[in-house]
């Protein structure tokens, strides 16, 4: 229990003065981008260009429809802290040094998650370290996002970057892993420590998979639709480092 300092709107024990977010209780004052302004009360947390062009309280970086007012931050974690909020971890998951660290052995699957929002049109996006691939022979190791995840399984629709150990038959690709079926993909090479990005962008059941630097992407579309959905990121015999991680409900 923390005694109210004179100035301290939020009550978070952070003098107004000092407050990156004076008027949202965030005691540990996480700021992602470190342009001032606390995650919790950012316009567009993973990036110091705050510009709202719409007007709707999502900066344009962040906005995927930066000229069109509506789009909502359902969530966002720049793993500065403890995990807040909804998140679940299955499998092996630790914050460390800033980012948050997804990693699975051969065969195996971790996953952090967020219950999702009940929209039509959401997207998930993600920056992040490539770790290792740890699957071994015919196995492909992916990192990546995912969309309507019947909660408890692995079953899901993904949008991954995907490799043999070797770093053979690279691949960007939505896979929807309740029917072990690829929807859509294309060539993409990839090394450990590369920085990327992910984006995965649904409406309705129609969904788009891009990757940034360099820029690549597929489409498709995937009936797969469980009860109580979840979205968040994955790893499959592999590991990746996370830096930021967003999801946004837009009109
Ligand atoms: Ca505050
Ligand atoms: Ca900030
Ligand atoms: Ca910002
Ligand atoms: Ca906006």
């Amino acid at each position: 229990m923390s005694i109210d300092a004179p100035g301290d709107r939020d009550h978070d024990g952070i003098i107004d003065s000092l407050d990156d977010c004076p008027d949202v209780a965030n005691p540990t004052q996480a700021d992602e981008d470190g342009d001032g302004l606390g995650d919790v009360c950012d316009p567009c947390p993973p990036f110091v260009d705050n510009h709202d062009s719409d007007g709707d309280g999502l900066g344009d970086a962040c906005d995927p429809n930066p000229m069109v007012a509506g789009d909502t931050l359902v969530a966002f974690d720049g793993f500065q802290d403890a995990l807040s909020g909804s998140w679940t971890v299955m499998g092996t998951f630790a914050v460390t040094g800033g980012d948050g660290v997804l990693s699975a052995a051969d065969g195996a699957t971790s996953l952090l998650t967020w219950p999702s929002p009940g929209a039509t049109h959401v997207e998930i996006r993600a920056a992040f370290a490539v770790g290792s691939i740890t699957a071994t022979g015919l196995n492909l190791g992916a990192i990546g996002l995912i969309d309507r995840l019947q909660p408890s399984t692995d079953k899901a629709v993904t949008c991954q970057l995907a490799a043999l150990a070797a770093g053979n038959d690279a691949l960007v690709r939505i896979f929807d892993t309740s029917a072990s079926a690829s929807v859509a993909s294309a060539s993409y090479a990839f090394a450990a420590g590369d920085e990327k990005q992910l984006h995965f962008d649904r409406v309705g059941t129609t969904y788009v998979c891009s990757v940034a630097s360099p820029a690549a992407g597929v489409h498709g579309t995937a009936a797969f639709a469980p009860a109580s959905p979840r979205i968040g990121l994955r790893v499959h015999g592999a590991s990746a480092r996370w830096h930021w991680v967003m999801i946004v409900t837009s009109p």
